[in-house]
């Protein structure tokens, strides 16, 4: 081992690691940028990582073609009862999956290097931030944490100094024979893959995948799975929400969080460039909000985060132009095509397909070519300092007041652009019904339309009927300093399947509806499902949007919406005992609304 090690509990816990995984070598990272360049230099050598010529400091990964998303059927919250995972979650009793993955971890790391990474979630030092410690056989996994949280040998000085961590545990599970050459990607198979949370006492264990929320195990296990119950258990809110900051022509500062199921647009929408004039938005997280309440009653986030792992496909300069230069230099490419001039690139990356590209699959490709080039989930690691709108303020340690909760997912039909929620109550209720077309960010199918309460489904760690008395709790606690919450659905098509609104840059429209309903400045029509804008409330200046195709967006089909009412009625059984009370009557109240 290179340093030595003074916390006790992380010093038993690498040589417990070691003893079990045997590795040929024990490396303490301190994630400095020569740290990053040495590492990225092996693995060029090693063949896993491509130098692209065209970008600075950036490299192109393939993954193993079985390995390129989350694993939900293969995640786990390992709760001492089955009942306290709850129906949203995979479950083994503690015992059973321990002893499966002792097995595997047998031996696991024989021919690799042991890296122990401490990172922070969160500004170090700061009282909202967490320590982790990812033990993990992956040297891209170490790239990829550099970036996406706070690597640093400050980390391990607090460690030293006695602070706690939640230890994470990865393995690739790909031991290497002696003499063996090895492959770009290691991996395991499917079936023996595990991603495991022992939510009572905060543990990760995650084997077996070297991708994204698998394997790079503060964002996903632990600043949502293990958060989310060490928030329950101390009252704040770990939640998948991005944070924006809206400034109004006048400079008033409105700070949005908003939910939305994975590959929804939450990037898109956290960088986004005001159409409507005078307006300006800055980034503070794409992906993660931890909320607490301050001292001024008022909910506080913060971006436990420090990167931003995007989905490349559909990200563009005419849909995400911030985006775009956050990720001109200094980036980590994973499963996106290869161009002959050495760059990345993606479907909808530009007007112009390229004649010729090497796929994600390392095969040639053609615009006649019957596969996608790159992999619909191929993605962008970037540090969130490289976003040009990047705020002043996203690593204030006690975080942006929230105004504004947006719930909302992916709908070809049914949903309207934007509705406000009568009450909290209502808002949670809201949360707690939202539904989604699944994209490739799990594996899986997609575009199977499923209920994604608080686009939290794949990252609770508890059960989901707590959850939603937890949301409950906290609007009483925060009573009329309470954000208030809206629900859109920016995908709504016509009859020929086209979207009907543009998205992007217009969202700052519905965002400023939001802000003028805030200060009660904007009005509203009360509807069956919520208040909606009139079409006068909405600043639609300069938009070519036909009126049809605008009543169609804004329409709200009784008969559709009343066939959703029995699928709401199943996801709310599923919960059982421990659906709130109020929520039911949520329920009941639209369906005397809707008639
Ligand atoms: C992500 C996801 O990577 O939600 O953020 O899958
Ligand atoms: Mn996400």
């Amino acid at each position: 081992m290179n340093v030595t090690v003074k916390n006790k509990k992380l010093d038993s816990w690498i040589k417990e690691a070691a003893a079990m995984c045997q590795p040929d070598a024990i490396y303490v990272c301190d994630g400095t940028r020569e740290e990053y360049d040495r590492m990225m230099s092996k693995l060029l050598a090693s063949g896993s990582a491509i130098s692209l010529t065209k970008r600075s400091n950036s490299y192109l990964f393939r993954s193993d073609p079985s390995d390129v998303a989350r694993v939900e059927d293969r995640t786990f919250i390992s709760t001492s009862s089955k009942e306290e995972a709850g129906p949203t979650n995979n479950w083994i009793a503690p015992a059973e999956l321990k002893a499966t993955m002792r097995g595997l971890y047998k031996g696991c790391m024989k021919g690799r290097t042991m890296y122990v990474i401490p990172f922070s979630m969160g500004p170090i030092g700061s009282p909202i931030s967490k320590i982790g410690v990812e033990i993990s056989d992956s040297p891209y996994v170490v790239v990829n944490m550099h970036i996406m949280t706070r690597v640093s040998s400050k980390v391990l000085a607090l460690l030293d100094a006695g602070e706690d961590f939640i230890p994470c545990l990865h393995s690739i599970g790909a031991p290497l024979p002696p003499g063996q050459k090895d492959v770009p990607w290691p991996c395991a198979p499917m079936e023996s893959k595990y991603i495991s949370h022992f939510p009572e006492e905060n543990l990760i264990w995650s084997y077996g995948s070297g991708y994204g929320g698998n394997a790079l195990l503060g964002k996903k296990c632990l600043a949502l799975r293990i958060a989310s119950a060490m928030a329950r258990r101390e009252g704040w809110l770990a939640e998948h929400m991005l944070i924006l900051r809206l400034t109004s022509p006048e400079g008033k500062q409105y700070h949005i969080a908003a939910a939305f199921p994975s590959a929804c647009g939450k990037t898109n929408l956290a960088m986004m460039q005001p159409s409507v004039k005078g307006w300006k938005c800055e980034c503070i997280g794409d992906d993660i909000a931890w909320m607490k309440v301050g001292g001024d009653g008022r909910l506080h986030a913060i971006n436990p985060e420090s990167g931003f792992f995007g989905v490349a496909p559909g990200t563009s300069y005419s849909t995400n132009p911030m985006a775009m230069d956050t990720i001109g230099k200094n980036v980590i490419f994973t499963n996106c095509a290869l161009t002959d001039d050495g760059d990345a690139w993606w479907e909808g990356m530009t007007d112009d397909v390229p004649a010729h590209l090497i796929d994600w699959k390392g095969r040639d490709w053609t615009p006649e070519s019957k596969a996608d080039a790159a992999h619909p989930n191929a993605r962008f690691t970037a540090h969130a300092s490289q976003c040009p709108v990047i705020c002043k303020d996203w690593e204030k340690p006690e975080g942006v007041p929230i105004d504004i909760f947006i719930f909302g997912g992916r709908r070809g039909s049914v949903v309207p652009l934007v509705y406000e929620a009568y009450s909290w109550e209502h808002g949670v209720f809201l949360g707690a019904t939202a539904a989604s077309e699944t994209t490739s960010a799990n594996i899986g199918a997609v575009g199977n339309l499923r209920r994604d309460p608080f686009a939290m489904k794949p990252f609770c760690g508890y059960h989901m009927g707590d959850y939603l008395h937890h949301w409950l709790a906290m609007g009483e606690r925060l009573g009329s300093r309470a954000p208030r919450i809206f629900y859109v659905n920016w995908f709504r098509k016509n009859g020929d399947g086209k979207f009907l609104w543009p998205g992007f840059s217009d969202n700052s429209r519905v965002l400023k509806w939001m802000c003028e309903r805030v200060d009660g400045k904007a009005g509203a029509r009360e509807t069956p499902i919520g208040l909606m804008p009139r079409e006068e409330d909405l600043d639609l200046a300069g938009l070519s949007l036909t009126p049809p195709d605008m009543q169609e967006l804004m329409s709200v089909n009784i008969a559709e919406w009343k066939a959703e009412i029995p699928d709401i009625e199943a996801h709310f059984a599923t919960f059982g005992e421990r659906l709130p009370e109020r929520l039911k009557h949520q329920l009941q109240d639209l369906v005397k609304r809707l008639g």
